[in-house]
């Protein structure tokens, strides 16, 4: 499998986190975010959004982390990342698309370079990724209130876990305040087991 990311793409640490825990081995093809490669035409061939991450299977083209993640899980079961029962699925689902849907997309590069091209200043843009991201995680940290297991949804990682880990990076990026210690147990937790650790963004060979 070949995976496009970019070290710093939260997407992307994602896919790289459930690949890690199912033990696929890949290789990686680097698109820098900042000088604007997800742009060029031959990754919009790929990706036609021009955003990471994209993942080739060898048998085909996937995009939309979320749904790479649900692939793999139905390709590769073991270990499941999306739990076998109805409720929980629906369960994990929701704080996983609170983190996909709700919280990355608003403060994504896109979106923050199209605010400084809006005339907004830097400390205004940083204000506005850092309360969507703080409202976003008070409203995960609720969505998982009434649970009082290791990680978010049982006793192992489940897609929930995938995205809150990267989604915690770019909250200190934007020095938001952590206030929630139930979110934070889980992120020490994970970064205990290789596959998250493995796949952080400080480890990439593409890191700066
Ligand atoms: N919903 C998409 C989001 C992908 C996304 O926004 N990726 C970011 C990096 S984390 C990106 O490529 N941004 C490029 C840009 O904003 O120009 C997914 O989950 O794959």
């Amino acid at each position: 499998m070949l995976l496009h990311g970019y070290f710093r793409s939260t997407a992307s640490y994602r896919v790289r986190i459930a690949l890690n825990l199912k033990s696929i081995a890949y290789s990686d093809a680097f698109h820098h975010l900042r000088r604007g490669e997800q742009n060029a035409p031959d990754y919009l061939a790929l990706n036609p959004q021009g955003l990471l991450p994209t993942l080739e299977t060898g048998d085909a083209v996937l995009t939309q982390s979320l749904a790479i993640c649900e692939y793999l899980d139905e390709v590769y079961p073991d270990p499941p990342i999306i739990p076998s029962g109805v409720m929980e699925r629906a369960h994990v689902r929701a704080f996983s698309q609170a983190i996909a849907c709700d919280i990355h997309p608003v403060q994504n590069l896109k979106i923050l370079d199209r605010l400084r091209a809006l005339g907004l200043a830097d400390a205004d843009i940083n204000s506005w990724a850092r309360t969507v991201i703080e409202d976003g995680l008070a409203a995960c940290d609720m969505l998982i209130a009434g649970t009082d297991t290791p990680f978010c949804f049982g006793d192992a990682p489940t897609l929930a876990d995938i995205c809150l880990v990267p989604q915690l990076v770019n909250a200190r990026r934007f020095g938001a305040d952590l206030k929630w210690d139930r979110l934070l147990a889980i992120e020490a937790r994970c970064l205990e087991l290789d596959a998250f650790a493995k796949a952080s963004p400080e480890q990439q060979p593409d890191a700066e």
